[in-house]
């Protein structure tokens, strides 16, 4: 299976994907229920403090979001098939936070680093790319995910004052509801912002895949944890590139309950 041809140009074109309902309504309340018993409540009010791991040793729910079938096309587009899951976190964060740094990283026309984003004969390079899972809402106005479209491809340093939130006419917040999963490439000038939301939290929880060759976290993620498939400890291997073996897109999950 591969994208479609509107995927693609969506891709290439903003640097990012909303993906509608990839998880159902009894999933999201499952892994509420997990976050919640795991004790991720009422988090730290800073993207540094609210931010939370190893959640990938709570159940299989969890674990499969490593190869998910929606997602690996995705992965084969943009990594190759070769890749690597290279780390991993989950984002709780309630309203009246701040945000670090004024909530956006990554500078136009980034090679250095691992951060880029080049095609070359119709094929997409990326050094790091991440998936999003939201499971909350994040409506216009509500904060999260923000980004300036169409950024990993720029060739020109981006202007002091359109580097920062306050009266940033490039800036836009990518809404998403609770079980869509957004795609992007971190060559992307991107960030978070302030949750504003009084009901609920911002959930959300990335996964970062580089190519087969790169690693970008200090070290390499936990594969000893049960329950994982060989596809699944395959894309938690090391970055290496000697007889390494593509990821096969087309095995099944067990069907989602
Ligand atoms: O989802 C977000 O708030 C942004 C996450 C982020 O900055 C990143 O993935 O580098």
């Amino acid at each position: 299976m591969t994208i479609t041809a509107e995927e693609r140009y969506m891709l290439d074109v903003q640097g990012y994907i909303v993906l509608d309902q990839v998880l159902n309504k009894d999933q999201i309340a499952r892994m509420q229920e997990t976050m919640t018993v795991q004790g991720i409540k009422d988090p730290e009010n800073s993207p540094s403090k609210s931010r939370f791991g190893n959640f990938l040793s709570w159940g299989e729910e969890w674990r499969n979001l490593i190869d998910h079938p929606r997602i690996m096309p995705f992965l084969h587009e943009m990594l190759g098939p070769k890749f690597r899951l290279d780390h991993a976190y989950g984002m709780a964060m309630r309203a009246g936070g701040e945000v670090i740094g004024e909530g956006l990283h990554h500078q136009s026309a980034m090679f250095n680093h691992g951060c880029y984003y080049l095609t070359h004969n119709n094929v997409m390079h990326n050094g790091l790319i991440v998936v999003s899972w939201a499971l909350t809402d994040a409506i216009p106005g509500h904060g999260g995910f923000i980004c300036i479209p169409g950024s990993h491809k720029g060739q020109f340093p981006v202007p002091p004052e359109w580097y920062g939130l306050k009266n940033n006419p490039m800036v836009r917040q990518v809404p998403m509801k609770a079980g869509d999963v957004l795609i992007f490439t971190e060559a992307l000038t991107h960030g978070t912002q302030a949750w504003t939301n009084t009901k609920n939290e911002r959930r959300s929880v990335l996964l970062k895949y580089c190519p087969l060759y790169m690693q970008w976290a200090k070290g390499v993620m936990n594969s000893d944890i049960e329950g994982l498939t060989p596809r699944q400890k395959l894309i938690l291997e090391g970055a290496y590139v000697w007889e390494r073996a593509a990821v096969k897109a087309d095995e099944a999950q067990p069907a989602a309950k």
